[in-house]
């Protein structure tokens, strides 16, 4: 009776809960199917370029494909799948976490001279357990990681290297490799010299299972097809199984590493079996593996996964990616692979992750990225869950590739401490490999530990020059260092500490050479926090070394300054001058100061897309894949906006616009769209405006590009003009005309004010504007003067002033010309904008000094914004007389 039962209930229960489904063959696939079924979001079993590419698909999908003329087989069926889970005759198949933990803690009582238990931190679904859910009891894991060395409870100088398994839990086949590596290691300890050495020099982890809730889901046949980890996406307090091969719960943990987590192969949909979590690190599981690396030496590892026979190094998150260390990671990677036997005959195939599909937030791209270990992905056997009798041999088959790694270390390496030259302290220091460091993607730099001063570089054989450096201390450099695959070669290096020089300097106004007050100055590389200019606009930075620094230095609403300098004990008096940001339109036919660009290629200035005038940004030409990023970064201490227009011509929902805020999507857009402004808030601080196009796998339509124009950034009003109202006055005399110093903050309006050719002096409600005799601006003219807005700290210098002159204005003249003119004053580049309705094509503007001396003429030819180089004039006030077209004369007189 009992067995019968056995029997029956794991089937009831299961296909009662969610649809069946199945894994599908596609045999002999084309190269670019794999892309295909990825970007449509199909579940991804396996793939072996050339061979096969294995769903998971309900029967419905499969339906379709054969449909769609796929010549998908059924693989593997799930009732085939839950019963490969289960033990046969002798042979007990597959742990449960409780049977694994048990094992554990048997270990390190067995063993505890060389044998110690840690529990790294909670599951999802323990977090949800602790605070208060009682839906999740049945979940409540730990994540556990036996450390395996001597003086095991010691921390002591010595390489690291990790096993992992059950990211995914449908993959358990790789928790009991993990075990058996670890089981095969402690029984040789004192038996197998090689073993015994291993186990006395190095830290060697193992993680057999990272995410044990899905992993338990899995074991008890709730659901075999479970990959994730059971995150409540949908926040109803429960576990939400699966329908339809919809997955509502769950974050994917290996798509939640924080190497360029969110990129390609990852899925921000919350039902995917990829879905790569809300940000990075998200989930308890993953943030376990963070620390655990970054507390330990590690220099490599492995991450078994299942299935397709694949032994895949970094990088993977980019088609083609070419890590710094690509030759020796491949290497390693083929040495181990050639002694992996295949189910049928043949060995396991090396190969970079990318090669298999690109795919980003995963283990061992974070691994090699942000430490430089040696991280491997194994993709072990030739089904997620073989039955228990192949068990043992898939596991004994990887073993030597595990010592294979294990052993890496020991040979072809560079290895040392770093030391302080004066105390013989250890010192966190850059070791930097030229031939390496320098070539391929990124990576962080490989760094000695700040225990120890040690560093490790596995290297191919050959002659290297090394160089040693650290904030503070003279850069050491050896040449001809020779790495053979005999042995380590070791190699030193005690730095000399240098001689701490303070930084000090002002920051002004380009324009008023008034101080900055609050200016930020960060000094990227320095280890040292930013520091503020102080109401002189002085700044200091102690505690600093000789050396070459990026700085970068911003203030409210003015054009973040990105400049190199050069410290030495002689050079240590920086001034910097920074410029008032004005709004945006690309007119000078280059980016002005503060644009940065990021992504595989910089944006362009076009010269026959513009949304007014003749130009407009447009994003750089990129490939699939590709991004192409502009960057204007600008702080603001009052909420207010910024707008713009744009225009894409994209594959419409594959390629797209994008436009952050900080980082954070405000708005995208795809397919043909034509110029429209969009508008958004902006809170106070520091912000980074940021414009990217981005391309996904394939197919490329339209122009394939996007432009931005005419953009407002948020700038308070009182740095724009705004054309004040107008009153008549008579013959107004400007040239040498002075306006002086006043304390006025209010707006005042001088009203009939009349000055005739030879007028004198005039003070009006304690304002005074001087006009010096000379000859009449334009005989004839009927002017109006308002003053307006006048800020002044200092007798005799113009901080500020606007003055607007215009005809009087008749019933018909309906058409109001406005101009922004910013920044004001200015010492160089001068942004006059158009906001009137009209057209602005028929207005002109010429320019006067106080002489009455036109110095040059502009039309407005449709532009709405011009970019003035004032540069080359004198300090002074000038005269912006704008017409409303080339025969009508003054329109307007605006002074500067
Ligand atoms: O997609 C994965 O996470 C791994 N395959 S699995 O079937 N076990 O899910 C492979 C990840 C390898 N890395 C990259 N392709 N970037
Ligand atoms: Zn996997």
């Amino acid at each position: 009776m009992k067995k019968i039962l056995l029997l029956i209930i794991p089937i009831i229960y299961t296909s009662a809960l969610y649809s069946q489904q199945i894994i599908i063959r596609l045999a002999e696939p084309a190269p670019d199917s794999i892309s295909q079924f990825y970007d449509k979001g199909y579940d991804i079993a396996a793939y072996r370029p050339g061979e096969y590419l294995d769903l998971v698909v309900s029967e419905a999908d499969l339906t379709r494909l054969r449909s769609q003329g796929y010549d998908f087989n059924i693989y593997v069926t799930e009732a085939e799948m839950a019963a490969n889970l289960v033990a046969e005759r002798d042979i007990p198949g597959y742990r449960t976490y409780a049977i694994a933990l048990a094992e554990l803690q048997q270990m390190e009582i067995d063993h505890p001279g060389i044998c110690k238990l840690y529990n790294l931190g909670n599951s999802r679904g323990k977090e949800y357990f602790n605070a208060g859910n009682n839906n999740y009891i049945n979940y409540q894991h730990d994540i556990w990681a036996l450390k395996l060395s001597s003086n095991v409870d010691n921390d002591e100088d010595k390489p690291a290297v990790f096993y992992m398994g059950a990211h995914h839990a449908r993959e358990p086949l790789s928790t009991e490799v993990t075990f058996y590596v670890l089981n095969h290691l402690l029984q040789n300890y004192g038996v197998d010299p090689d073993i015994t050495n291993s186990i006395n020099s190095k830290e060697i982890w193992f993680i057999p299972i990272v995410n044990p809730d899905g992993h338990k889901i899995v074991l008890d046949q709730v659901d075999v097809w479970w990959r994730k980890n059971i995150r409540d996406n949908n926040n109803n307090g429960q576990l939400t199984l699966a329908s339809g091969g919809s997955y509502p719960d769950g974050v994917d943990p290996n798509r939640n590493y924080g190497w360029e987590w969110g990129g390609q192969g990852s899925s921000g949909s919350t039902t995917s079996q990829a879905y790569r979590g809300p940000s990075a690190f998200s989930e308890p599981e993953v943030d376990a593996m963070k620390d655990l690396i970054a507390t330990r030496h590690f220099v490599a590892g492995i991450t078994y996964h299942t299935y397709s026979e694949l032994v895949l190094w970094p990088y993977g998150y980019v088609n083609n990616a070419v890590a710094p260390d690509a030759i020796a990671l491949a290497e390693l990677g083929t040495a181990m692979a050639a002694t992996i036997p295949r189910l049928g005959s043949g060995y396991y195939t090396p190969q970079p992750s990318w090669a298999l599909y690109a795919a980003a937030g995963v283990t061992d791209d974070y691994a090699y990225g942000q430490h430089g270990i040696f991280c491997y992905t194994i993709e072990l056997a030739t089904q997620f869950i073989p039955p228990a009798s192949q068990v043992v041999q898939v596991c004994e088959d990887n073993l030597e590739a595990a010592l294979i790694l294990l052993n890496r270390i020991d040979y072809s390496t560079l290895t040392g401490h770093v030391t302080d030259a004066v105390t013989g302290d250890p010192l966190v220091a850059e070791v930097f490999v030229e031939g390496i460091d320098n070539t391929g993607l990124y990576r962080e730099p490989y760094r000695s530990n700040v225990d120890f001063g040690r560093y490790y570089r596995m290297l191919p054989e050959g002659d290297y020059t090394v160089t040693f450096s650290s904030l503070g201390y003279f850069d050491q450099t050896f040449s001809n260092v020779n790495i053979y695959n005999l042995g380590q070669t070791v190699l030193h290096a005690a730095l000399q500490p240098q001689e701490q020089v303070s930084v000090s300097g002002i920051v002004t106004n380009a324009m008023s050479g008034i101080p900055v007050v609050g200016a930020t100055i960060e000094v990227s590389g320095s280890g040292l926090d930013p520091v503020f200019s102080d109401i002189n606009g002085s700044y200091m930075l102690e505690n600093f070394y000789e050396g070459t620094y990026n700085f970068k230095i911003t203030a409210p609403y003015c054009i973040a300054l990105f400049q190199e300098v050069v410290i030495s004990a002689e050079n240590i008096i920086f001034n910097f001058t920074l410029e008032k940001a004005g709004n945006e339109s690309f007119e000078s036919g280059d980016f002005n100061p503060g644009w940065t660009f990021t992504g595989n290629t910089p944006w362009l200035i076009s010269e026959t897309v513009s949304w007014d005038g003749n130009n407009s940004a447009e994003s750089g030409e990129i490939d699939h894949n590709q991004v192409s990023s502009m960057i204007f970064e600008m702080e603001t201490t009052e909420e207010g906006t910024i707008s713009f227009y744009r225009k894409v011509s994209s594959e419409a929902d594959y390629d797209f616009l994008r436009f952050y805020i900080n980082d954070v999507l405000q708005d995208q857009w795809s397919g043909n769209q034509d110029w429209q402004e969009y508008s958004y808030t902006v809170n106070p601080g520091l912000n980074g405006f940021r414009w990217t196009y981005l391309k996904d796998g394939s197919v490329s339509t339209g122009s394939d590009r996007a432009w931005v124009d005419f953009i407002r950034f948020p700038l308070p009003e009182n740095l724009l003009y705004e054309p004040p109202l107008i009153r008549n006055i008579q013959n107004i005399v400007l040239n040498e005309g002075n306006l002086v110093c006043y304390d006025a903050t209010e707006t005042i309006t001088i009203s009939d004010f009349v000055v005739s050719p030879g007028g004198a002096a005039n003070v009006i409600a304690g304002i005074n504007v001087i006009l010096q005799p000379g000859t009449a601006a334009q005989e004839g003219s009927y002017f109006s003067v308002r003053i307006s807005d006048i800020f002044c700290s200092q007798p005799e210098s113009m901080l500020a002033s606007e003055i607007a002159v215009v005809p009087e204005q008749s019933a018909n003249d309906t058409d109001e010309m406005f101009f922004r003119i910013f920044p004001n004053p200015t010492s160089g580049r001068l942004t006059l904008e158009y906001i009137g309705n009209s057209d602005p094509s028929q207005k002109q503007i010429e320019i006067f000094n106080m002489m009455g001396e036109m110095l040059f003429q502009l039309n407005l030819t449709g532009k709405r914004m011009h970019e003035i180089d004032m540069s080359a004039f004198p300090n002074g006030i000038y005269l912006f007389k704008v017409m409303k077209d080339a025969s009508l004369g003054f329109e307007k007189v605006i002074k500067y």
